[in-house]
C-alpha cells in the first residue's frame, strides 16, 4: 500500500513546488528569488513543506474530532527532535520532487538542509526516545499527542577551550524564526503558584487554593508527520507568559523594575532546559516548570474530553496519559485536585479515575537520578498539592498496613515521604501508586526495577502491574534519512519498495542470504567507506582536521557520565598508544589502523565528567602528533554533539562502544542505531545490548566485563577489602601513572579523575579493564578478516527488526493505553 500525497491537493509535482517556493520567497520572506542565500532558500523550502503538512494535519485532527476515539498523551519534559525539513520531505514521500525543484532554482538540497538549526529541547536518550515515539505514533496512525515545554533556550552549545575544557554557550534556537511551529495564541490556560490552601473541613476533603502568582500557558503546536500516511499528529509545547503585561500602578509611579518584575518571573518558567541528566537538584524553577506543564496539559486534555459530553467518570476510557519518567508526576495530585476541588468528586471516585489514566515509564535505577522534592519547597510553591500528597500517602499506608500488619520498616520504605532534614517526596513512589501500569525500557532494566527500587510495590500491588517495553528507534530517521545509500541498496536487494520495509523492519531478515554474496558484500562495504569519507569531510570542514579514512572507525557518543565509562575508553586508548610506542616499526605495520571518535556533553556542574573531556582532548593532541603512531591510532573529540552530528557519525562507524557498568544503563538507544547501520557493538552485558545480542547472535557482538549480579559484591570488596591497583590491574595502574607523570601535559589536573579509579572505583574500571582490553584485541583480529567482518555487519543489520520504535509504540498502544489506529479516510 503506497500512499500518494498528490491525491489530497498537496503540491506534489515539481512545477507547483517551485511555484510555492518562489511565492514564499516573495510574500512570506519579502525577498527576491534572484539573490537569495541558502538560509533564505531553506526558509522558503520549509514554508512550502509546511503548507503540505498543514493540509494533512488539519485533516487528521478533524478526523480525530469526528471519530472521538480514546487518545494517548505522551508527557515529556524533553523532546530531542533534531532537524525537521529532511524528515518531513521523506515522510511525505516528496523528497525527490523537492531535490529537483530546488535544483531548478539553482540550489543544492544538501546546502539547504545544512541551514536548519536542531530543535534540541532535550538532554539525551530520554528526549530522543520521545521524538522517535512521536514519529512512530503518527506512522502507525495512532491518536497520540505529545505535550512538552517550549524552552527559549535548548541544551547548551558545547565549546572546547584551548586547554580542552568544556565551555557552555546558550542555544538561541528560535533566533531564526521557526517555520515548524504554529503559535496558538487562542489556546491558553491559567496556572497558579504559591498562595494558600484552606481545607473546607466539611468532610469532602476539598480545599480552597487562592492567592499567589498566576501565569498563562500559551500553546505552540508542532506538526508530526507519519511516514507514508496522511496522518499528521501534534506536539503541543507550552510557553509561559504573564497573565497581565505589567503593573501599571508601579509603572506610573516610576518604579519600572517592580512593574516588570512579575512579568519577568512568569516568562522565566519556560526560558531554559535544565542541562543535567541523571542528577536531580531540587531547584524551585524546575519544580515550577514541572507543575506549569502538567497543569496546562491536563486542562487541555480535560477540555477536549469535556467536548465529548461524557460524564467525568469515563475520562480513562478516552484518555491515557504516559509519564516519561517521574518528571510529570505532579499530574497525579493535580488531576486529584481538579476532580475533588473543581469537579466535586469524592476521594475514592477521583482516585479510581487517576489510577486508570496514568502510566509510568522508569528510565533509570541510579539513585542520584531518582527525583525527590523537599516537602517545604512543595508546601511553599504548591500548598494544595502537598495536602493531597499527604492524603494519598495516608490512605496508601493504611492499605499497606492492612496487608502487612506490624511491618514498620516496610511502611517507612514505601512511604511517599522520606524522613530527614528536610523531609522529601519520593516521586517514583507517587508515580508508581498513581498509575495503571509501570514499565522499564529493556528486559534487564525492567527486572531491576521490579527487584530493587520498586520491590516492595511489586509485593504489595502484584507483579501484573509491572512490565517491560524495550525501547526502539525510528528507522526512517536512523536509516533512510541518515544513510540513504544503504537504504537504497536494501530496497534493491530485497526487491521491496522502502515504504514496505521501513514500516515492517523485520523484513530486513531477507538480507541474511546476501551475506554470502561477494558482490553484495562489496557494495555494502563501499557504502560504509563513503560514509566514513562523508564524516572525514565533515571534520575537515568544521574543525579543519584531516582524518584518515583507511582505518577502523571506533565511536562512543553519548552524554558524559561516570556510569557510561568514557573513562574506561580513554584509558584503553592510552594503553593502545603505549603498546604501539613499545613496538618496532615492523610490528606496528601489522596492526589494525584505528580512528577513535568521542562526542558528548557533560552537565555544566559535573566536574569529573568535564575532566574526562579535558583528558580526551589532550590525549588526542599528543597522539595525533606523534610520528611513531599517528598512522595507526588517531583520536578525535567532536564538540557540540547533537542529533545532526549523530546522523553523520553513526553510518560511518565500524564499531561502537556501549560499555556501562553492568546494571546501570537502562537501555541505551544509540546501540540500536549503530547496529541498524551495520556497525558492530562492543559492550557490556547491560541494557538493550543484551537483547541486541539475542537477536544478532553472540558471535556478532563483542561482550566483556562482569555481569550485573556480581556488581554489588565487587563494590563491597572495594570498600572493605581493597586491593592496591598495582596488584589488581597492573596494566591499568601503568596507564594511570603515565597520565600522572604528565605524558599528556597538565601536571596534576587529572588527579581527581584518576583517583576515582584508584580509590573506591564505584564503576568497576579496575575489575573490567583487562577483559575490556582483551575484547578490543578481539575486535582488531576480527576486523583484519575483512570479508568475515562485512558478513557480521550485514547479519547485524538484518536482525535489527525488533528495535523499530513502531514495535515499541504498538506495545504501548495495545498493552498499556488500549488505543487503536484511526486512519484518515482514503482521498477520493
Ligand atoms: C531528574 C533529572 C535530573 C533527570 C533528567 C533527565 C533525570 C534523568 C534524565 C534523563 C534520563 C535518560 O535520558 N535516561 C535514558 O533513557 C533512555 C531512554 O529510555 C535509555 O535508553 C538510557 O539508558 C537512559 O539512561
Amino acid at each position: 500500500k503506497v500512499w500518494r500525497a498528490g491525491t489530497r491537493g498537496l503540491d506534489t509535482d515539481v512545477p507547483s513546488i517551485t511555484k510555492t517556493f518562489v511565492n514564499h520567497v516573495q510574500t512570506s520572506l519579502a525577498r527576491q528569488a534572484y539573490n537569495l542565500d541558502n538560509l533564505g532558500a531553506y526558509q522558503a523550502a520549509a514554508l512550502s513543506v509546511r503548507d503540505n503538512l498543514l493540509v494533512n494535519w488539519n485533516e487528521t485532527q478533524m478526523n480525530y474530532t469526528r471519530k472521538a476515539p480514546k487518545r494517548a498523551y505522551y508527557l515529556s519534559l524533553e523532546f530531542l527532535m533534531g532537524r525537521t525539513l529532511d524528515n518531513a520531505m521523506l515522510n511525505l514521500g516528496l523528497k525527490d520532487k523537492y531535490v529537483e525543484g530546488v535544483k531548478k532554482l539553482g540550489f543544492s538540497i544538501e546546502d539547504i538542509l545544512e541551514q536548519e538549526r536542531d530543535a534540541a529541547l532535550g538532554n539525551g536518550g530520554l528526549g530522543r526516545l520521545a521524538a522517535c515515539y512521536l514519529d512512530s505514533s503518527a506512522s502507525q496512525e495512532l491518536p497520540v499527542w505529545g505535550y512538552g515545554l517550549r524552552y527559549k533556550y535548548g541544551i547548551f552549545q558545547q565549546l572546547i577551550s584551548p586547554e580542552g575544557n568544556q565551555l557552555e554557550a546558550p542555544d538561541p534556537w528560535l533566533d531564526n524564526q521557526n517555520p515548524w511551529e504554529l503559535p496558538r495564541l487562542d489556546v491558553s490556560y491559567e496556572v497558579r503558584f504559591y498562595g494558600s490552601a484552606d481545607r473546607l473541613n466539611d468532610g469532602s476533603g476539598r480545599s480552597n487554593w487562592h492567592g499567589g502568582q498566576e501565569v498563562l500557558a500559551v500553546a505552540y503546536d508542532v506538526m508530526i508527520p507519519g511516514y507514508n500516511t496522511p496522518t499528521t499528529n501534534n506536539l503541543r509545547l507550552w510557553e509561559s507568559k504573564p497573565k497581565r503585561g505589567f503593573d501599571l500602578n508601579s509603572f506610573n509611579a516610576g518604579d519600572y523594575e517592580h512593574a516588570v518584575e512579575s512579568s519577568n518571573s512568569a516568562a522565566a518558567i519556560t526560558s531554559v532546559l535544565y542541562p543535567n541528566d541523571h542528577t536531580s537538584f531540587g531547584k524551585e524553577l524546575r519544580l515550577k516548570q514541572q507543575y506549569f506543564w502538567t497543569a496546562a496539559s491536563l486542562q487541555d486534555i480535560i477540555r477536549r474530553f469535556k467536548n465529548l459530553g461524557k460524564p467525568i467518570t469515563e475520562f480513562p476510557d478516552y484518555a491515557a496519559i504516559q509519564l516519561n519518567d517521574t518528571h510529570p508526576t505532579l499530574a497525579i495530585p493535580e488531576l486529584m485536585r481538579v476532580l475533588i476541588d473543581d469537579e466535586d468528586l469524592d476521594w475514592g471516585t477521583a482516585w479510581q479515575i487517576v489510577t486508570n489514566t496514568f502510566f509510568y515509564t522508569n528510565h533509570t535505577v541510579l539513585p542520584e537520578a531518582l527525583e525527590k522534592w523537599p516537602v517545604p519547597l512543595i508546601e511553599h510553591v504548591l500548598p494544595r498539592h502537598m495536602q493531597i500528597i499527604y492524603d494519598i500517602n495516608l490512605f496508601f499506608l493504611q492499605a499497606v498496613e492492612k496487608k502487612f500488619p506490624d511491618d514498620r520498616d516496610r511502611l517507612s520504605r514505601m512511604s511517599l515521604i522520606e524522613e530527614g532534614q528536610p523531609k522529601q517526596v519520593r516521586m517514583a513512589h507517587l508515580a508508581c501508586i498513581g498509575s495503571r501500569k509501570v514499565n522499564g525500557v529493556a528486559e534487564l532494566h525492567s527486572d531491576l526495577v521490579q527487584t530493587t527500587i520498586l520491590k516492595d510495590f511489586v509485593e504489595f500491588e502484584g507483579v501484573s502491574k509491572f512490565g517491560n517495553v524495550t525501547n526502539g528507534i525510528t528507522p526512517r530517521r536512523w536509516l533512510d534519512q541518515c544513510n540513504p545509500e544503504l537504504s537504497a541498496l536494501i530496497s534493491k536487494t530485497l526487491k521491496l519498495d522502502k515504504n514496505v520495509w521501513l514500516k515492517d523492519l523485520t523484513k530486513l531478515e531477507g538480507l541474511l542470504p546476501f551475506a554470502e554474496d561477494k558482490k553484495f558484500r562489496t557494495e555494502w562495504a563501499a557504502i560504509k567507506q563513503r560514509n566514513k569519507e562523508r564524516l572525514a569531510h565533515h571534520v575537515q570542514t568544521t574543525l579543519g582536521l584531516t582524518v584518515r579514512t583507511d582505518a577502523m572507525y571506533d565511536v562512543q557518543i553519548k552524554r558524559l557520565h561516570e556510569y557510561k565509562r568514557q573513562t574506561l575508553n580513554i584509558l584503553g586508548v592510552i594503553h593502545r598508544y603505549l603498546t604501539l610506542k613499545a613496538m618496532t616499526t615492523a610490528e606496528r605495520a601489522k596492526t589494525n589502523r584505528r580512528v577513535v571518535f568521542f562526542a558528548g556533553k557533560a552537565a555544566p556542574a559535573y566536574y569529573i565528567a568535564k575532566l574526562t573531556i579535558r583528558l580526551i582532548v589532550n590525549v588526542a593532541r599528543v597522539i595525533n602528533a606523534d610520528p611513531d603512531t599517528k598512522d595507526f591510532l588517531q583520536l578525535y573529540f567532536l564538540p557540540d554533539y547533537s542529533v545532526s552530528l549523530a546522523e553523520v557519525l553513526i553510518p560511518a562507524s565500524d564499531i561502537s562502544q556501549h560499555i556501562s557498568t553492568a546494571g546501570t544503563e537502562a537501555s541505551g538507544t544509540s546501540n540500536m542505531k549503530f547496529c541498524l547501520n551495520g556497525g558492530l557493538l562492543l559492550g557490556t552485558v547491560d541494557g538493550a545490548n543484551i537483547e541486541i545480542a539475542e537477536e544478532v547472535g553472540e558471535s556478532n557482538v563483542f561482550f566483556f566485563g562482569h555481569l550485573t549480579p556480581a556488581v554489588e559484591d565487587l563494590r563491597h570488596q572495594h570498600l572493605y577489602h581493597p586491593v592496591p591497583i598495582e596488584e589488581k590491574c597492573p596494566a591499568l595502574a601503568n596507564v594511570l601513572n603515565e597520565v600522572s607523570k604528565g605524558l599528556f601535559g597538565d601536571g596534576g589536573v587529572y588527579e581527581p579523575l584518576l583517583n576515582t579509579v584508584r580509590h573506591g572505583d564505584y564503576y568497576l574500571l579496575t575489575d573490567d579493564f583487562d577483559s575490556y582490553i582483551a575484547a578490543l584485541a578481539m575486535v582488531d583480529e576480527a576486523y583484519l578478516d575483512t570479508e568475515e567482518w562485512i558478513k557480521k555487519s550485514i547479519r547485524t543489520t538484518a536482525k535489527m527488526g525488533k528495535f523499530s520504535s513502531d514495535r515499541a509504540i504498538l506495545e504501548y498502544a495495545e498493552s498499556y493505553w488500549n488505543i487503536e489506529a484511526i486512519p484518515v479516510a482514503a482521498a477520493k
